[in-house]
């Protein structure tokens, strides 16, 4: 499913067709429980289709493809104009308060508006992951340990024996382990569908959903994230310094603290740390007979504590504008 289409070839396109960003694609990472949907919406998103039959994503997925805005609004979206939020929507605070200059919109590292409003092809990376488990996460720095960080950046801690992975590390699962810290955005996907299997759920009572229901996933999620950027900004500020031992003893003392407090955050209710890429929170099925209302405005409401973006879908309708949005809110936190 990750084959990209001929005909956005970049060999193949005319130079005024080529991406801005060939060397320096949007890195976009997908996360979410089981059957939340981020197969779906990456195989949506690129291949303009998705698969009925569901087949469980058992490896972190990169899949690179030229990402060309077709529908009016994803076209307005990245043209700036004013939006606004709705039922299925939430601007985060660094779209609606948009003090922007509106010269970013003409041009800016991703992309350009020629004078006839035409958006040129941007290169982008969509990142799937294995359906989030909260207890198979390992920190950033340990993920970093077992993968491929450049030696540049660990410094001696790259000299430490590899063990292989056995669990699934979630900043593997989110592409942090990987990333280099270089993941531009982060999409939180569950599902409106109050349960897959009966007994089923009483709209009225959101004390009924199953723990494990992924809605009820997203503020692990949240807190994960939190604590991996935060690891991975002094790590960085650490290795800028040159302070190499305090990074051993860093990790050691973060290790302790991370298996201590992953399970209660109390970052739950906050909103995103400010040196973090952009998260979306993304809910899916919505035009399903089983979306529950109310689950649709619990994610709007999280969205909101969060002072992050929200958006509900469903992969059978025209899903363009999650990319869209997200690109602008990258684009516009980086200028706030
Ligand atoms: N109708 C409808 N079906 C959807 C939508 N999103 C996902 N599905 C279906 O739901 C099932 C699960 O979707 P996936 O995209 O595989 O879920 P996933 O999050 O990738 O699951 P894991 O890989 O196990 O983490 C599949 O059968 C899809 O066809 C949607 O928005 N609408
Ligand atoms: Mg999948």
């Amino acid at each position: 499913m990750t084959t990209v289409p001929k005909k956005t070839d970049p060999r193949q396109l005319h130079d005024s067709l080529k991406p801005l960003n060939l060397s320096n694609p949007i890195r976009l990472a997908f996360l979410g429980g089981a059957k939340s949907g981020k197969t779906s919406i990456i195989s949506k998103l690129i291949l303009g289709n998705f698969r009925d039959t569901y087949y469980p994503t058992t490896q972190l997925n990169p899949n690179l493809f030229n990402y060309e805005p077709e529908s009016e609004s994803a076209k307005q979206i990245l043209q700036g104009k004013t939006l606004t939020s709705n039922e299925y929507l939430n601007l985060p605070s660094s779209i609606r308060t948009a003090a922007t200059s509106k010269s970013i919109f003409n041009k800016n590292e991703y992309y350009s508006v020629s004078t006839s409003g035409e958006i040129r092809p941007m290169l982008v990376e969509l990142i799937d992951t294995p359906s989030y488990n909260p207890a198979q996460i390992v920190p950033y720095l340990e993920a970093s340990l077992y993968t491929n960080l450049d030696k540049d950046v660990l410094h001696n801690l790259a000299n430490e024996p590899r063990r292989p992975v056995s669990t699934s590390p979630l900043l593997v699962a989110s592409g942090a382990s990987e990333l280099n810290g270089d993941v531009n955005g982060y999409f939180f996907v569950y599902s409106a569908i109050p349960s897959f299997a009966p007994p089923g759920y009483d709209d009225g009572d959101m004390g009924r959903l199953p723990k494990n229901h992924t809605f009820n996933l997203l503020p692990s999620m949240k807190a994960a994230l939190d604590d991996a950027w935060e690891e991975y900004t002094s790590f960085r500020e650490n290795w800028k310094r040159g302070q190499e031992e305090d990074v051993f003893s860093f990790k050691n003392a973060f290790k302790s603290i991370w298996k201590t407090n992953i399970a209660e955050s109390d970052t739950t209710k906050m909103e995103f740390k400010t040196n973090s890429p952009p998260v979306w929170i993304i809910c899916t099925h919505v035009s399903s007979n089983l979306a529950s209302r109310q689950l649709i405005s619990e994610g709007k409401k999280l969205s909101e504590e969060w002072r992050c973006g929200f958006m509900a879908i469903d992969c059978l309708n025209d899903i363009d504008e999650v990319l869209s949005l997200m690109i602008r809110d990258i684009l516009q936190i980086k200028r706030s």
